[in-house]
């Protein structure tokens, strides 16, 4: 699997998107450290405007959620510290969010760091439960949908110190492996200092709209526990042929695809993976209502669960020295 993968990788060398100097500056923090935080408006992204004027509608949808919308929840488990808009909801009263995602400067970023066609599996925009609770994500860990998955985080509120719950990270340079853990599955802070020291972990802060790019596949992170209600849009991106598609499904905006009535370029489409097929045709959108729960899959087609984090397999010595002896075919290898 990583042989094939990075054979893709390397025939995707010539096709590489030019890049911006912030963009430049943003893959070579994610090849070194692992994370990137810059403000919104360094950015150069055509999108970035209708994002900011869509933040305060955001702010205004979490404001009104408690922990009963968990209740009309459209996505499956992993939600028990934080409540989540609904993606039926963000495709059809906060699109910008979802474009946003698809702004083709920052598909650029995210192909040059995963070195491949991206898939864009949406975003999230969702507001912490203020319950000291270490559940979730909020748990140490490194994401598994595959071999290098792309998140970028978008602070919808000042985090600007500890209490508002920033991410948190090891760097890519100290970050452990789950073998360091001896099979321990719930790394909590404590199993997290016995491998890593504190003074290494690392907290992106910043204040509203701060955008975090973390290659989370290649770090252990997690949401720092807030003792306010830290608000944030996240997007996530993996290559099309994900190690764990199961995984890229649990958690994605499957169910707003029926919803989002914007144009889209080929590219922009190709990057919504298997979902392209979901979009509304151009007869049907005037007629596309914002359900409850809705998806034009059969019930049996989906998969909802978000599943726990699978520790990854030890690789063979003779795919690592494979792996190790070809030279960097991605920027973040
Ligand atoms: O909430 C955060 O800051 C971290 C989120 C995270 O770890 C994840 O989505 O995998």
């Amino acid at each position: 699997m990583q042989v094939r993968y990075r054979a893709s990788q390397v025939r995707h060398l010539r096709r590489r998107p030019p890049l911006s100097s912030i963009g430049r500056h943003i893959v070579a923090e994610l090849r070194r450290e692992g994370v990137a935080a810059v403000p919104l408006e360094e950015l150069p992204f055509a999108s970035n405007r209708a994002l900011l004027d869509a933040m305060p509608r955001a702010r205004q949808h979490l404001d009104r959620l408690d922990a009963r919308a968990s209740r009309t929840l459209e996505y499956g488990e992993g939600f028990e510290h934080c409540v989540p808009i609904n993606p039926s909801t963000i495709a059809t009263q906060l699109p910008e969010f979802f474009m946003w995602g698809l702004d083709e400067s920052l598909l650029d970023i995210v192909e040059r760091c995963i070195g491949l066609d991206v898939a864009y599996h949406g975003v999230c925009i969702r507001k912490e439960l203020v319950d000291g609770k270490a559940v979730g994500t909020r748990l140490w860990h490194r994401d598994a949908e595959d071999l290098d998955v792309i998140r970028v985080l978008v602070y919808l509120n000042d985090v600007v110190d500890d209490e508002s719950g920033p991410f948190e990270y090891v760097p890519r340079h100290s970050s452990p492996s789950y073998r360091d853990f001896h099979g321990v599955e719930r790394i909590d802070d404590e199993q997290m200092r016995r491998v890593v020291p504190e003074w290494r972990w690392r907290r992106a802060k910043g204040p509203t709209g701060t955008v975090v790019f973390g290659a989370v596949a290649k770090l252990f992170h997690r949401g720092k526990i807030p003792l306010s209600a830290r608000k944030l849009a996240s997007f996530c991106y993996t290559s099309r042929h994900p190690t764990d598609e199961r995984l890229c499904r649990s958690y994605s905006f499957e169910p707003g695809i029926p919803f989002v009535d914007e144009p889209l370029t080929d590219r922009q489409r190709a990057c919504l993976w298997k979902y392209q097929e979901l979009l509304p045709t151009t007869a049907s959108r005037s007629v596309q209502r914002r359900p409850e729960m809705v998806s034009a899959r059969p019930e049996s087609q989906r998969v909802f669960a978000r599943m726990p984090l699978p520790v990854r397999a030890p690789r063979s010595p003779m795919v690592t020295a494979a792996v190790q002896a070809s030279f960097a075919p991605s920027e973040l290898t």
